[in-house]
């Protein structure tokens, strides 16, 4: 019996949420709520695995929270929660845990970036931080995962840990009389003309929430005049737009403003270069500072409005996360059955 399909994703309250995890994400989990059910985390327990203030961690999970709604999530119909509210996520990563091996963490690639020379240094929680996300899916056997393209390998791991749980448990699975493949091996959605928006500043660099420099990211929070300017002192080259894709070749900044324009348009890349093709910068940056104010002011000014009201945006996330936690004990009570922990 196949498995229902189940969206499921997560953003880290890290602060300074920007336009690529807007891109890569949040206006993908908008998308995908007319024909799916879904669920979107606030993955704080991955936020620890650097140090974070109390406070601001409190004040980041209820902004992110405020951006899923703001984007256009609908918390009535689909689930907005805070994982840490839900034990299933620790309890089914440590189980995960002794099932993943030692040498796929080593190949993870975002440990390497994120530990960088100080390795040594790292928290057990930011290597292990894979195992954690496989459990935030499976814990609710969802089986499709919006993300950016950065979050591929990890997803891959979700998949081998989810075959390898329901190889190693096999006999016990059909013993206790689940389906064969208890775990969905869950897809990987990642889709859009802007699975990876580079940093403004550095089109080599991934657009990221803890760039020093704040002109490398357009924030969600920025207001219009911000937005504006941000695209019009974005890094650009002195030649004119080509009018093909293969002249974006070798451009990495080009390349990078085409890419945001044809994700925050809904067309694609070779569409807007038909369209802006053979002109200066200038003229396109002024109709793409247009395009950012239009999609993201309105989202900004959302945001702002429904962080006036904690107490609204906390009472979305018990709710969110009592009806999330009636999904994931059931798979927790099955899993023990499986392993053989009494319960
Ligand atoms: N630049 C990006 N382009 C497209 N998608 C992106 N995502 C992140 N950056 C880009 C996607 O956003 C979702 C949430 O990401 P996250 O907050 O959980 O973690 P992250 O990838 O670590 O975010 P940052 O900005 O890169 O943070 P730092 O600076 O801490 O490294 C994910 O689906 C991600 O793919």
């Amino acid at each position: 019996m196949p498995h229902r399909p189940l969206v499921f994703s997560g953003v880290q309250p890290t602060g300074n949420l920007h336009l690529g995890n807007y891109l890569g994400a949040i206006q993908r989990f908008v998308a995908l709520q007319d024909s799916h059910d879904c669920m979107y985390c606030v993955v704080d327990l991955h936020a620890i695995t650097v140090p974070q203030d109390p406070a601001e961690l409190r004040r980041t999970t209820r902004e992110v929270a405020a951006a899923f709604m703001a984007a256009g999530v609908d918390a009535t119909k689909h689930i907005i929660f805070n994982q840490s509210r839900v034990s299933g996520h620790a309890e089914l990563a440590w189980i995960f845990n002794c099932v993943a091996r030692l040498g796929w963490l080593n190949r993870m690639t975002q440990f390497k970036e994120k530990a960088g020379k100080d390795r040594e240094n790292a928290s057990v929680g930011l290597y292990a931080y894979p195992v954690l996300m496989a459990a935030d899916i499976l814990v609710y056997r969802a089986t499709h995962v919006p993300v950016g393209d950065d979050q591929k390998q990890h997803l891959e791991l979700a998949r081998d840990i989810a075959q390898k749980f329901n190889l190693d448990f096999g006999a016990s699975i059909a013993a206790q009389g689940h389906v064969e493949h208890f775990f969905p091996l869950p897809e990987p959605l990642i889709q859009g003309a802007a699975t990876r928006v580079m940093s403004l500043r550095e089109g080599a660099k991934k657009m990221s929430k803890s760039d020093p420099s704040d002109n490398s990211r357009i924030n969600l929070t920025d207001d219009a005049d911000t937005i504006a300017l941000k695209v019009r002192r974005a890094k650009t080259d002195p030649d004119a737009l080509p009018s093909e894709l293969e002249g974006l070749e070798g451009r990495p900044e080009a390349a990078n403003l085409v890419g945001i324009f044809a994700g925050l348009s809904g067309r694609s890349r070779e569409a807007v270069l038909g369209e802006f093709g053979g002109g200066q910068f200038s003229g396109f940056k002024a109709a793409l500072a247009d395009l950012a104010v239009s999609k993201l002011a309105p989202i900004a000014g959302e945001m702002k409005r429904l962080q006036a009201d904690p107490g609204h945006i906390d009472a979305v996330l018990k709710d969110g996360g009592e009806r999330a936690s009636a999904i994931a004990v059931e798979t927790i009570a099955a899993v023990k059955d499986i392993v053989g922990l009494l319960r």
